[in-house]
């Protein structure tokens, strides 16, 4: 029986689904995962350096200037097949719950709700000294080079910078999203990891809770990521090709 098969065989019985995605399921989106060299301005540098709190004290237009420059490619992009996979296996029945490391909104433009946000979203701005939220005019949110440094607006309450509504690394999760995520992962039958390099905590350890709660792990990656635990499934491909795949294994177009 081939990997996909069996994958097909556990869903098909499965009543409580759990999507965990990474940046690999908007790879072909066109939105570069964070192993993809930075171009433009950010080219020398680390995506994990420039996602600091440091790094946006230290360079804020920088910082900021990459955050427009992403919002731009998000704006730009739609939702792939691997996306809307998800949402129509919602729509077929299945009990799904998304849990998302990824900052963009395409699981949303794909039509799934209630979208578990582990890293935050980049559509979201809050000041960086107070943390309210801040409303942004169109033409201050517009960027048309990746070269620009972009010098970020004020809070109207406190004169503090925008920032992007993002976890940064050595900030803490939204404890909401982490605690629904736990939640999710420990009651469900099935988690499809997707897209994702699991380097990243506390988010990498999911799919190993999952395991711990007797669940079937079903990775999508166009390489090898298994822990070599008896209770995972590993479908070496892209999440556009495979997803769908799958679903029509279970007869759902
Ligand atoms: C925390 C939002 C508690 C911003 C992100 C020392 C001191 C302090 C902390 C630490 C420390 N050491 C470790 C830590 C913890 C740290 C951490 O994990 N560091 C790592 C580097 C070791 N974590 C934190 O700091 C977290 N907070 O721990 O709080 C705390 C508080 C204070 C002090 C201590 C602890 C916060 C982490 C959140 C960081 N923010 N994103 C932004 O995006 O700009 S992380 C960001 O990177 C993503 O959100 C994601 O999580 C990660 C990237 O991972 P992936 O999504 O997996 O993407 P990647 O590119 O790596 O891989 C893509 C995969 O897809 C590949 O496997 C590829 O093969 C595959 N693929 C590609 N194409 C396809 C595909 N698959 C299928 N189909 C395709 N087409
Ligand atoms: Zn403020």
């Amino acid at each position: 029986m081939t990997h996909m098969q069996k994958a097909a065989d556990v869903l098909a019985v499965a009543r409580r689904i759990v999507f965990f995605t990474g940046a690999g399921i908007s790879a072909e989106s066109g939105i570069p995962t964070f192993r993809d060299k930075l171009t433009g301005l950010w080219a020398t540098y680390d995506p994990q350096r420039l996602e600091t709190a440091d790094a946006f004290r230290e360079n804020p237009a920088l910082v900021w200037g990459w955050y427009l420059w992403r919002r731009r490619q998000v704006t730009l992009a739609q939702p792939n097949a691997g996306h809307h996979s998800i949402s129509k296996l919602a729509k077929a029945g299945w009990d799904v719950s998304v849990i998302t490391q990824n900052i963009d909104d395409l699981h949303e433009r794909a039509g799934v709700d209630a979208v578990v946000h582990l890293h935050g979203t980049l559509l979201n701005v809050k000041c960086f000294a107070c943390h309210r939220p801040i409303a942004l005019e169109p033409e201050q949110l517009r960027i048309s080079k990746e070269d620009e440094l972009v010098e970020p607006p004020r809070c109207s309450r406190c004169n503090g910078r925008a920032r992007p509504g993002v976890v940064w690394f050595r900030e803490n999760l939204p404890e909401g999203a982490w605690l629904s995520a736990v939640r999710l992962v420990r009651t469900c039958d099935v988690l499809i990891s997707i897209g994702t390099s699991g380097v990243v905590r506390p988010a990498a350890d999911l799919p190993e809770m999952a395991i711990r709660a007797k669940a079937t792990v079903i990775h999508v990656n166009l390489e090898d990521v298994s822990l070599g635990d008896g209770r995972e499934i590993m479908l070496i491909g892209s999440a556009a090709q495979v997803l769908p795949e799958l679903l029509g294994c279970l007869g759902v177009k």
